[in-house]
């Protein structure tokens, strides 16, 4: 037992294969340092009409192989993480920390309620003791019909909770669990509550979207609970009061389930709103949350999801918690980190949503060079790391100095104090947004917040669990995907031009292999330019009758083919392994394409506009619902354009420009066979060929 006692509550491993990794590396570094001494020997004269054509190709090759660089440098270390759940629970069972978790919605058309309550009923379902957890929805659409469903899901709460506890279902978002979940015909007990559960589920539902259709609150409803005077008041969605409704009070075990157990504290909250005042999207959300919730709860660790991932796995809270308390390493851990999975991805994946290889290897390797960023949703962060509190060597967690809340006031009498929080002028002259809290002025606020917090000290941890512990929605539609990267990939950049930059915040203060690490999604959208140049150059030089590239009797031609195969099937090795099949991964090349050409393009270009001060920022939610039409198109695998938009005329103009060079070049070709003019553009056609085969949906 006593050797027991100081056995970690986690451990690390090293991926396997890394030696083939860097034996793949050095052959690739090889092929580059030969292709950079044919470019250099092989400077066009000064008077030849390509020089500069030639010389742009090469700067997009230096381009490239920068990029190669960090991308190598992110691969080279991934390690994985593994939690002992049992020894926690040996050690701390009685001791274990309060949770908030906060799940932060911001429409309720785009995010219908049946939705957000699922989220949050499975959060609230975590096997976890209940007095300790407490969920916080933050309505930044401060909507009648949310508040309405989470009063349904507090009800409904109360008999789903005792279901799961009693018979363990997984996962724990009545949704997910009725639509993927056999019923348990062979056990008769079971069988009679499930029927009667789901009945209930159902018809909760049915009201909701009942409610939902008709767009207001029907007199009786409005008479059930106080909290829906509170929109007499509300003028519109961007000009309200805070209004923030206590609807469990779990203080004092005073709210109970059907079985007599207790319940999570369940608080819902619009914020203030005023047209005046800036409301900072999601990052103002979370910091009014914390706020809030330090004094309802003031538990240490804090969870957000987005309302869109609901858990899809009870023992989350338990995982994290083995990294925050190990007793050796748990002090510096600041935030872990789950990843992003997707429960709407048809098999061959269409939009390269999956985000497979990010997750899978990507992100580990972000682990290994220390420490992931943040993204946003589904990661736990010390209570600390979030107020600005920098770390130091001698801090020590002390989970017990956190449990000291107020159990004097009535539930009415801290409803009224905590609304002064979430007011617009609270932060004013404050360090929230700034030091405190999650930052403001990023459209990509999470990994903003996320470089800040490594950079005063704290570690990081990825956690990538074999069951996934957050489930979400991926993107249907061609435009919806494209506009989620341009947002990111903006966002991104400008943090790179900012004094947050990691060379320049990180400087000292983080390893220099995680600032490369950063850079692979801090310089997406740069990617776009090295790409647009390769795609369109070459094409027109075509059609032209301008030879950018060797001849292919050249011996030379060996190093760029040498390098181009073994890179690709690289990637589609790698894909394939993480679960990916080859057509997905062809449609992930195409995605990669114009993702590059349009959603990157749009982001630099966006980030220019607005530093010379031409465009306001318009936070774009993408929708998380399809219409029937979409969706089944979406499971044909059938590219859905949406809407028409400047990206798609890009798209089209594009694979246009470069069917009509293909034409023209092999018009060119054919023409002369005899004067061997095919060798000089064999490699040119093939390229241009290429881009004309990828781009055939459209
Ligand atoms: C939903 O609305 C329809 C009519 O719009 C009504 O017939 C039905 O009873 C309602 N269902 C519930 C559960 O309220
Ligand atoms: C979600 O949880 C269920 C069990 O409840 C499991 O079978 C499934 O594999 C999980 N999904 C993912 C993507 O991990
Ligand atoms: C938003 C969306 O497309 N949801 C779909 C996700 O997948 C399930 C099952 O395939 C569908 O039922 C949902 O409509």
């Amino acid at each position: 037992m006593a050797k027991d006692e100081n056995l970690p509550l986690f451990t690390t491993k090293l991926a396997k294969g890394r030696i083939l990794f860097q034996f793949y590396s050095l052959l690739i570094f090889v092929g580059i340092c030969f292709i950079f001494v044919y470019r250099l020997s092989h400077i066009p004269a000064k008077e030849e009409p390509r020089r500069w054509a030639w010389m742009g190709l090469f700067f997009s090759e230096l381009w490239f192989c920068f990029y190669w660089f960090v991308t190598t440098v992110v691969r080279w270390n991934p390690v994985y993480r593994n939690t002992f759940k049992d020894r926690l629970s040996h050690r701390y069972e009685k001791a274990l920390p309060g949770i908030d978790i906060f799940v932060c919605t911001a429409d309720p058309v785009i995010e219908p309620p049946v939705m957000v309550i699922n989220t949050v009923l499975s959060v609230m379902a975590y096997d976890y003791p209940p007095e300790k957890l407490s969920v916080c929805l933050s309505d930044d659409g401060g909507s009648e019909l949310t508040f309405y469903a989470m009063l349904e899901a507090s009800r409904f709460s109360k008999i789903w909770l005792s279901f799961c506890e009693k018979f363990k279902v997984e996962p724990r978002s009545p949704e997910a669990y009725f639509r993927t979940a056999v019923e348990p015909l062979g056990e008769p007990v079971m069988a009679k509550d499930w029927s009667t559960v789901k009945m209930l589920y159902e018809d909760m539902k049915k009201r909701i979207e009942n409610t939902t259709k008709l767009d207001r609150i029907s007199e009786e409803i409005s008479k059930e609970h106080k909290g829906f005077k509170e929109w007499i008041f509300v003028a519109s969605r961007r000009d309200h009061q805070t209004i923030l409704q206590i609807l469990i009070d779990g203080r004092e075990s005073k709210a109970m389930d059907i079985q007599g157990q207790t319940l999570p504290t369940l608080v819902c909250l619009s914020r203030e709103k005023r047209p005046q005042y800036h409301h900072h999207f999601k990052a103002g959300a979370m910091n009014a949350l914390i706020r809030v919730s330090s004094r309802i709860s003031n538990s240490p660790i804090i969870l957000n999801v987005d309302c869109d991932m609901y858990s899809n796995n009870s023992m989350s809270v338990r995982d994290a918690l083995c990294f925050f308390m190990d007793e050796e390493k748990g002090n510096e851990v600041g935030f872990i980190q789950f990843p992003q999975a997707f429960e709407n991805l048809t098999k061959n994946d269409v939009y390269g949503s999956s985000l497979n290889v990010l997750m899978e290897l990507e992100m580990p390797g972000f682990d290994g060079n220390g420490g992931p960023c943040y993204i946003g949703t589904g990661c736990f962060h010390r209570r600390e790391t979030l107020s600005g509190q920098k770390y130091s060597k001698i801090y020590k967690a002390d989970w017990k100095r956190w449990s000291n809340i107020s159990v004097d006031d009535s539930t009415s009498v801290l409803e009224e104090t905590c609304k002064v929080l979430a007011s617009c002028s609270y932060e004013e002259n404050t360090q929230w947004g700034k030091e405190m809290g999650l930052k403001y002025d990023c459209t990509v606020e999470d990994v903003l917040t996320g470089i800040v917090m490594q950079c005063r000290g704290w570690r990081s941890i990825y956690f990538n669990p074999e069951r996934k512990g957050f489930l979400g929605v991926a993107p249907t539609t061609l435009l919806q995907s494209l506009v989620q990267h341009k947002r990111w990939s903006e966002g991104d950049f400008h943090i790179f031009a900012s004094r947050h930059c990691p060379f320049v915040l990180g400087y000292k203060r983080i390893p220099l292999k995680l600032q490369l690490t950063y850079c692979m999604n801090l310089l997406w959208a740069t990617n776009c330019l090295a790409t647009l140049y390769y795609v369109i150059v070459p094409s027109l030089c075509l059609f032209r009758g301008i030879s950018l590239f060797l001849e292919i009797t050249n011996s030379w031609v060996l190093a760029f083919v040498f390098v181009i195969i073994v890179h690709r099937a690289y990637s589609l090795g790698e894909f394939v392994w993480f679960g990916g099949t080859f057509k997905g991964w062809w449609n992930d090349q195409r995605m990669w394409l114009y993702k590059r050409t349009t959603s990157y393009f749009f982001g630099l270009l966006d980030y220019i506009l607005k530093r010379l001060g031409f465009t306001n920022s318009a936070f774009v939610i993408t929708t998380k619902v399809a219409d029937d039409d979409v969706s089944q198109r979406y499971e044909q695998e059938v590219m859905e354009f949406g809407t028409s938009s400047p990206m798609f005329t890009i798209l089209a103009t594009l694979a246009l420009l470069n069917a009509i060079c293909f034409v023209s070049g092999l018009k060119r070709v054919i023409a002369n066979v005899e004067t061997l003019v095919w060798e000089q553009f064999a490699l040119q056609i093939l390229l241009c060929g290429l881009l004309v085969f990828i781009n055939l949906p459209i």
